[in-house]
């Protein structure tokens, strides 16, 4: 039903084997809480509803904490234990007890959410017991909403922020949003979209965010906001917004006060300044680090952060966009504030369905530096693509910067661990909306979750948490289970081989970065055409990033560089991101470039009719509705690839003048 759909994985509905049901009985008689405070009491009401749910029988409640036998108590340390962080949790069974500790409120309803998800996955009773705490801090998504109800890169409906009606109605979505949330470790959301509207720093709307951040808090969620950097001349009607004068400063330190006047617990800024048009410092001749300095300083007293974006570039069609960040930034190393975070896109360019990571991770050892991911699918297929990101996640987070050695992961980069960062933060960029099934595409409830899970323990493998998700969203049917899973692990490559093969990128559609368009020649902007990233002429295909081209890989590691260096060992999902490679080069797989890039537009084509098939064969082992939907949307995707797959290979055989090979070319 479409309800099942609006549930997302939080479904508590009877477990229904028996047996599983009653290995939980003997410890599930009563929830007791010695604590207050509403975040332990969500705790223990959420254990209560889903625990009555996933067993079928009633659960009291407790307030005080007991010694009797059979039931779970959630404990506050006493004295803070080391182990367990500020939000971590460990869960201990003793005889028929079951005891969730935590240093902190917010420690104990992720350890409720843990022993949920166990119960609701089956989990057998000796593997219950677990220590878990958060490597990242700030687990953050992203909204790129508006003002008008209208979603940047949104494709499931409209905001779920209902403006207007705030902050005198407050929609109970916005609560079942926070649940959600909570159960997979986000702890941080900004509400607005990156190309801010200078309102939202007027009192008007603060108010409306407040009655928001209200709902959040119980369940442990603070709430930032984007703000636009020219607020104080569009709001403040100052005569400019320049970062070092002190009308400016003053303005800010004033907004702050306000806002945590309004909102005490209020998380911060983020920023996207000088990008894409977008106001900055720069207008004034300042740096960013003068920009996130000064909003820094007025956050300060309150200990909120600054989060400053580091998606830059300009339009210079001999250049390379791939350059850009890190020329702005590298350099501005060691000179923000404490309370400043730079936040990174995953990749140099622009969430393409694959990117090598970006060369800032590594390069700033004295600035904490965030992830930024998409979790909306906007150069992905919006919301008619089966696309599992968890393996695109892990591709950059697992990828070796080698800046302190073999193994200096992007991840222990952005965790704080290599370089002692005393702030850490992963965000993804939401994929919600008021659709009623959230994300517009059943599957891509997936990508939230995944994400969630990622920001809380980036160890966790992507089929694990692909695993956990079916089960809890789906089916527990083992084989449903097995087919859905091999489908969602191998469905990003899929997209990638029909999209952009062989390291592709940005050859999509101009304005609403949908479907192929590899022959943009003009654009708004030179670096926005598709031809300035493919280059194909009559020699080859690709970007030459070496030492003869743009040498954009000489902003890596030596080791790093090393990889990717040699046309000849370039591992083939890379090639042509940094190599220009001659049509019938010999690559190791026995191919010619160009029987290559046909063999990935086929087979992935050809895939997803594999995906549609076995997804038909899933009937009856799900909701009915969602089967159908699912199956719907896999037809629309079989299209698009039909579309991606002939426009790409007639685009380029135009360069190539060579023929699709046998196994491809239709019957005559
Ligand atoms: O991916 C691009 C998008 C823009 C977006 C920008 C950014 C919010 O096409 O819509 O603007 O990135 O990340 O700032």
């Amino acid at each position: 039903s479409a309800d099942d759909g609006y549930r997302l994985w939080l479904k508590y509905d009877l477990l229904k084997n028996a047996n599983v049901r009653a290995q939980y009985q003997p410890f599930t008689l009563y929830i007791a809480h010695a604590a207050t405070d509403p975040v332990t009491s969500t705790a223990a009401k959420e254990l209560q509803t889903g625990l009555q749910g996933l067993l079928g029988k009633s659960i009291r409640l407790q307030s005080t904490a007991s010694t009797a036998p059979g039931g779970i108590s959630l404990e506050l340390t006493t004295t803070p234990q080391p182990n367990l962080g500020t939000e971590g949790y460990s869960i201990t069974t003793q005889n028929t007890r079951v005891k969730i500790s935590a240093n902190t409120p917010s420690g104990l309803l992720y350890g409720a959410f843990a022993l949920l998800r166990k119960i609701q996955t089956a989990t057998p009773l000796s593997k219950i017991p677990e220590t878990s705490v958060p490597r990242v801090q700030l687990r953050m998504l992203n909204h790129w909403d508006n003002t008008n109800g209208s979603i940047e890169r949104g494709y499931a409906g409209a905001s779920l922020w209902k403006w207007y009606e705030l902050p005198e109605t407050v929609d109970p979505r916005y609560r079942d949003y926070a649940r959600a949330n909570a159960s997979i470790g986000i702890n941080a959301v900004v509400l607005n979209n990156v190309n801010a509207s200078a309102r939202f720093m007027s009192r008007e709307y603060l108010l409306k965010v407040k009655a928001i951040a209200d709902v959040f808090k119980p369940y442990g969620i603070k709430v930032y906001l984007s703000v636009n950097f020219a607020a104080p001349r569009i709001l403040g009607k100052l005569k400019n917004s320049d970062p070092l004068e002190p009308a400016v400063r003053q303005w800010w330190v004033d907004k702050a006060s306000e806002i945590y006047g309004i909102m005490p617990d209020f998380g911060g800024f983020l920023v996207k300044a000088n990008s894409e048009g977008e106001p900055g410092p720069q207008d004034f001749g300042r740096t960013h680090a003068d920009g996130a300095n000064m909003l820094a300083e007025a956050l300060a007293p309150f200990k909120g952060i600054v989060i400053w974006r580091a998606f830059v570039y300009k339009a210079d069609p001999k250049g390379d966009r791939f350059k850009a960040a890190y020329e702005e930034f590298k350099s501005l190393d060691g000179t923000f504030l404490p309370n400043v975070v730079v936040q990174v896109k995953n990749g140099p360019i622009d969430f393409q369905p694959r990117e090598p990571f970006s060369p800032l991770f590594g390069a700033m050892p004295k600035t904490p530096l965030a992830m930024e991911f998409q979790i909306t699918q906007e150069y992905l297929g919006f919301s008619t693509n089966l696309v599992y990101l968890a393996p695109l996640f892990k591709e950059c987070l697992d990828s070796d910067t080698y800046v302190k050695g073999a193994g200096s992961t992007v991840a222990k980069v952005i965790d704080g661990s290599l370089h002692q960062y005393p702030i850490s933060v992963m965000a993804g960029v939401a994929n919600t909306g008021s659709d009623r099934n959230w994300c517009g595409h059943l599957m891509s409830q997936s990508n939230w979750y995944a994400f969630g899970r990622l920001a809380w323990d980036h160890q966790l493998s992507s089929s694990a948490i692909a695993d956990e998700w079916i089960k809890m969203t789906l089916t527990q049917d083992a084989g449903a289970v097995k087919t859905i899973l091999a489908m969602m692990e191998r469905s990003r490559e899929v997209y990638v081989d029909f999209t952009t093969p062989l390291g592709l990128h940005h050859i999509m559609g101009q304005g609403i970065h949908f479907g192929p368009e590899p022959w943009l020649e003009r654009s708004a902007r030179p670096d926005w055409t598709s031809i300035y990233y493919h280059r194909a002429d009559s020699i080859g295909l690709g970007f030459d990033r070496g030492i003869n081209g743009s040498n954009a890989l000489g902003l890596y590691h030596p080791e790093a560089i090393k990889q990717w260096s040699q046309v000849d060992a370039c591992p083939l999902p890379y090639l042509l991101w940094f190599h220009h490679v001659p049509w019938g080069k010999k690559l190791n797989t026995g191919r010619s470039l160009w029987d290559e890039l046909c063999t990935r537009y086929y087979t992935g084509s050809t895939a997803v009719g594999t995906m549609q098939r076995e997804w038909a064969g899933l009937k009856g082992k799900m909701d009915a509705e969602i089967h159908a939907d699912v199956l719907g949307r896999l037809g629309a995707q079989q299209r698009e690839a039909l579309w991606w797959r002939d426009a790409c290979v007639l685009y380029f055989q135009q360069y190539s003048k060579m023929p699709i090979p046998a196994p491809f070319t239709p019957p005559s």
